[in-house]
């Protein structure tokens, strides 16, 4: 299993979106195994956003994502960093595939409502950026997980 970390933007927060982006995962079976609200400080998001230092729209990616609330969780579940990149869809919402997150409730590159970790190094780093080892909560199974046991898997 792989574990990622996604993130629900300010514009998701506050659009009233939190439910449907969350029930996109819950649909897919992916485990959440920690969630919460929180006010990104610059200074965390200057770390989540390091490898966009220097690029055109960096200072306003800063202002957006430090702008209002967002929902930070991690996600597990198998070939997770792929599969929610996929559920998430393409960076810009134009080119994202339709009945993606992006592609169904947004239309605007900046303004794309999901953040999701692109690998493994990332998801770690990010993770590591925004969660402490006690507020994760994986002491349960998911339906997903009961069904794969009972076929003894
Ligand atoms: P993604 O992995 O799809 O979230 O996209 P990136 O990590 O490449 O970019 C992070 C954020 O920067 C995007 F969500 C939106 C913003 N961005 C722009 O505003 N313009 C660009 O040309 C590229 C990214």
């Amino acid at each position: 299993m792989e574990r990622t970390f996604v993130a629900i933007k300010p514009d998701g927060v506050k659009r009233g979106l939190i439910g449907k982006i969350l029930q996109r995962f819950e649909d897919k079976s992916y485990k959440i195994i920690a969630l919460k609200m929180i006010n990104v400080t610059p200074e965390v998001a200057a770390k989540h956003y390091e490898e966009h230092y220097g690029k055109p729209f960096y200072n306003k990616l800063i202002r957006f994502i430090t702008m209002g609330p967002i929902v930070a969780m991690a996600v597990e579940g198998k070939n997770a960093i792929k599969g929610v990149r996929h559920l998430v869809g393409k960076t810009n919402p134009d080119e994202a595939d339709d009945g993606s997150i992006r592609a169904d409730f947004s239309s605007f590159s900046t303004l794309n409502l999901v953040h999701a970790s692109d690998s493994l190094e990332s998801a770690q780093r990010e993770l590591d950026l925004y969660f402490k080892k006690e507020e994760y909560c994986d002491n349960y199974k998911n339906m997903f997980e009961v069904v794969l046991e009972e076929l003894g898997d």
